[in-house]
């Protein structure tokens, strides 16, 4: 065949000019480029957030034994679930996202495909600034992930970085949701209604809703102690007229359903994986799309669940709880709806369905033990105990990175055109599986028997007693 474009040496594929090299992945436009380059920053910072968690084993690896000053372990404490949740988990879930959702509802492209770009390259440079923090003076912040106040107001400039790396990050995080919103509402193909969308785009669709909703807040929250720190003002500051606990109150509105934000995008992978693998179609599509806008809905009303031990009116602490045992209705739903579409299906388990029956039985592990938190008496014995850790990293951890490997395997034979080695895949699971119950399971009993999880910061070390009147 001599067609005009052949003697040209290129097809019309090329005709539109598009970059090679580097300025390929620094301009990128596509929703495939930018998909890949999200789940290479994202398994970058899980290696990163994975060091430092290795630190923080090596130091509770026997009693006595002592690698790390106090203050330092509470700096890698803090920045291994800061680097996790905003970098590792968030944004390989924004990778699946525009990796997914343009094929899915048969766009040919984001909404938004410079902004996308923005989203995207706004992530590395606040990488760097969190992890550059641990060279300044005084450290990386060591307030925990929840940068509660007073603590975080205190600080030396590694908290300063860190608010500005929140801020940059929430930035990304509202425009890439202002993208997959746009696209899934706008930007479907002809016949693909709302309610024929795959499970993926649904549960994204809701999770950008919450995203849009609450990174306001939690940037709210991190710019008062901003100018708490430098400005004088007294948000968080008792005598100057604030209330360090109000801090607590406006992180745990984004908090919560910051929670959600990290689950319904596996619940959507792994809706579909488990129809594929039990070659049938998936039990209740429309009770998952209420449960999932249900779980999202009363993510906003929960968030004091975090807080029983601040002192709350009863009838307060009454409402957080029976509103979070209210959540367990709509995933209940979810997992029978998992449990029914396996029923009597002709399964193969092949390592993306492993994955994914793997989620299932150890996510639920984690919500059952979330319930158990949710009551508040118990609460009140478990806060600040390894057992809210164990808790949030059967979540974590065998929920949303389990489903994360699902959708990996299940998905990148698509994207790369290269089949992964099933044996390896296999393994990958059995030894993901295995690690993580022995790492995770027994700080159930480590916190039932009372062990807090990081040692009390500087602060509190000095901090002299005042006398006991009695
Ligand atoms: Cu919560």
């Amino acid at each position: 065949m001599t067609t005009s474009t052949h003697v040209h040496g290129h097809d019309h594929a090329h005709d539109d000019h598009h970059p090679h090299g580097l300025a390929r992945w620094i301009f990128a436009t596509n929703h495939k480029d930018i998909g890949t380059l999200y789940m290479w920053f994202s398994l970058i910072m899980l290696m990163v957030g994975g060091l430092l968690a290795m630190f923080i084993r090596a130091e509770l690896f026997q009693p006595g034994l002592q690698f790390f000053q106090p203050e330092l372990f509470n700096q890698f404490t803090t920045m291994h679930g800061l680097i996790m949740v905003f970098g590792a988990i968030m944004p390989a879930f924004v990778g699946f996202a525009n990796w997914m959702i343009p094929l899915q509802v048969g766009a040919a492209d984001m909404a938004f495909a410079r902004m996308n770009n923005f989203s995207f390259w706004l992530l590395p440079p606040a990488a760097l600034l969190l992890a550059c923090s641990f060279l300044v003076p005084g450290g990386a912040t060591a307030a925990g992930w929840t940068l509660y106040a007073p603590l975080s107001t205190q600080m030396g400039i590694g908290m300063d970085m860190g608010i500005f790396a929140m801020h940059i990050m929430g930035a990304s995080s509202i425009m890439g949701s202002i993208n997959i919103i746009v696209t899934i509402l706008n930007m479907r193909a002809p016949g693909m209604t709302l309610m024929k969308m795959p499970m993926f785009c649904w549960t994204w669709l809701i999770t950008a809703y919450l995203l849009i909703a609450v990174m306001p807040v939690l940037a709210g929250a991190i710019t008062m102690t901003l100018t708490d720190r430098h400005f004088g003002t007294s948000f968080f500051n008792a005598a100057g007229g604030g209330d360090p606990v109000m801090y607590q109150h406006i992180f745990w509105f984004f908090g919560h359903p910051e929670v959600y934000i990290m689950i319904l995008p596996a619940f959507g992978i792994v809706s579909q994986i488990i129809p594929a693998f039990a070659r049938k179609r998936l039990f209740g599509y429309e009770s998952m799309v209420y449960a999932t806008s249900s779980i999202a809905i009363l993510s906003f009303i929960v968030w004091a669940h975090h807080m029983f031990t601040t002192g709350m009116p009863v009838t307060a602490q009454l409402f957080f709880m029976y509103a979070t045992m209210l959540i367990a209705i709509p995933t209940g739903v979810k997992v029978f709806n998992w449990i029914a579409t396996m029923w009597q299906g002709s399964m193969t388990f092949e390592t993306p369905m492993l994955f994914a029956v793997g989620f299932i039985f150890v996510f639920t592990m984690g919500g059952f033990t979330g319930v158990i938190c949710a009551v508040t008496p118990i609460d009140i014995q478990l806060q600040d105990t390894y057992y809210v850790v164990a808790h949030f990293h059967y979540v974590l951890v065998a929920g949303s990175l389990f489903s994360l490997f699902a959708g990996f395997y299940y998905w990148s034979p698509k994207w790369t055109g290269h089949m992964y080695s099933e044996a390896r895949g296999k393994f990958h699971f059995w030894a993901s599986l295995i690690t993580f119950n022995i790492t995770f399971f027994p700080m159930h009993f480590l916190g039932l028997a009372g062990m807090p999880p990081v040692p009390s910061p500087a602060p509190f070390h000095t901090f002299e007693q005042p006398p006991r009147i009695d």
